[in-house]
């Protein structure tokens, strides 16, 4: 059975991927860290570390008491905030993964880290964008992201640690809000609809990304940690595409389910970020090497976003 650790676990990612790895692997073999304490019903869930994962030593002991393999690497600061503070951003990003990287090679751990579509850049094709590519990203989070895949490549072909990566899109989810995104007018939108009955969208209406409902993104990473070895291909970081769809179409489709709902559009710093960005991405490496598929249309994820939403906030 594998024992595994999640370095960044009360985020977005990490909320819904440790429910779902204990559900697989039962609750005491998934140890959360993080730098936040849990919520109450998190602690009780299952082992949870409290702890900065910029500090080797740190980490080091937690994987030691817990007899960890496996690590998922889910620290970031993202592409808005870390275009407010560039410093923080190469530091915090490139110091722990630097960290979980040397400790996977003394201890021998297999490691899951993301990368994104923010190591595309405005150079790069943007419809079908292909794995291999120009990569040239104009935010301090594209460029950790593209140097973070080179590092792990170094990592695997230099010393033979098993880590294993894809480029997310932007990420829709209902249980724990993202922070700090260019993406995260697709989540705000939903809150905002059931909330408020409008929303300002940060991007103008006609942009264009790529996005993935959590479900998708979750089962993603399992699978592909699951995979046999021989079955990677791809060193750096795999290409995973969803839906791709227009602010305006978005919410065109939240109009259609929350009646009376009305977006405006008030594009900020935001939207150069989004405009360096890919629209669509070719994933078709993905699908061959270890069948990645995705389930999750706009629709789909529209009508499970808000039936999860009403219930979150007591609507009916
Ligand atoms: C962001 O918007 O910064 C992230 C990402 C695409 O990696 N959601």
């Amino acid at each position: 059975m594998k024992k595994i650790l999640i370095i960044g676990a009360n985020g977005q990612i990490g909320s819904e991927l440790i429910a779902a790895l204990r559900g697989k692997y039962g609750a005491g073999n998934v140890v959360g860290f993080d730098l936040r304490e849990p919520k109450e019903e998190q602690k009780k869930a299952g082992p949870f570390e409290v702890g900065d994962a910029s500090k080797k030593e740190v980490l080091a002991a937690a994987l030691d008491r817990h007899s960890i393999d496996t690590v998922f690497h889910l620290v970031a600061l993202l592409s808005a905030t870390g275009e407010k503070d560039p410093d923080l951003c190469w530091t915090l990003n490139m110091g722990s993964l630097k960290n979980v990287l040397d400790l996977a090679r003394e201890k021998k751990l297999q490691v899951f880290w993301p990368s994104s579509i923010a190591a595309f850049g405005p150079a790069t094709p943007k419809v079908k964008t292909p794995q291999e590519t120009v990569m040239a990203p104009t935010t301090m989070y594209g460029v950790t992201k593209v140097a973070g895949e080179l590092m792990c490549q170094y990592y695997k072909l230099k010393w033979g640690v098993d880590v294993r990566s894809v480029r997310y899109p932007g990420l829709i989810s209902w249980k724990t809000p993202p922070g700090g995104g260019t993406t995260d007018y697709a989540v705000a939108i939903f809150y905002e609809a059931l909330q408020k009955g409008s929303y300002e969208c940060f991007v103008g209406q006609k942009t264009i990304l790529p996005m993935m409902y959590m479900p998708d993104a979750i089962r993603g990473i399992m699978e592909l940690m699951e995979a046999p070895k021989e079955k990677i291909k791809v060193n750096t970081s795999y290409n995973l595409a969803a839906i791709s769809f227009s602010a305006q179409e978005l919410a065109d489709v939240v109009k259609k389910k929350v009646p009376g709902f009305s977006c405006s559009f008030k594009p900020d710093a935001r939207q150069k970020i989004a405009d360096s960005w890919p629209q669509s991405i070719d994933d078709s490496a993905a699908r061959a090497d270890w069948g990645w598929k995705h389930e999750y249309g706009l629709e789909k994820m529209a009508d499970d976003m808000l039936e999860n939403l009403k219930k979150k906030f007591g609507k009916k």
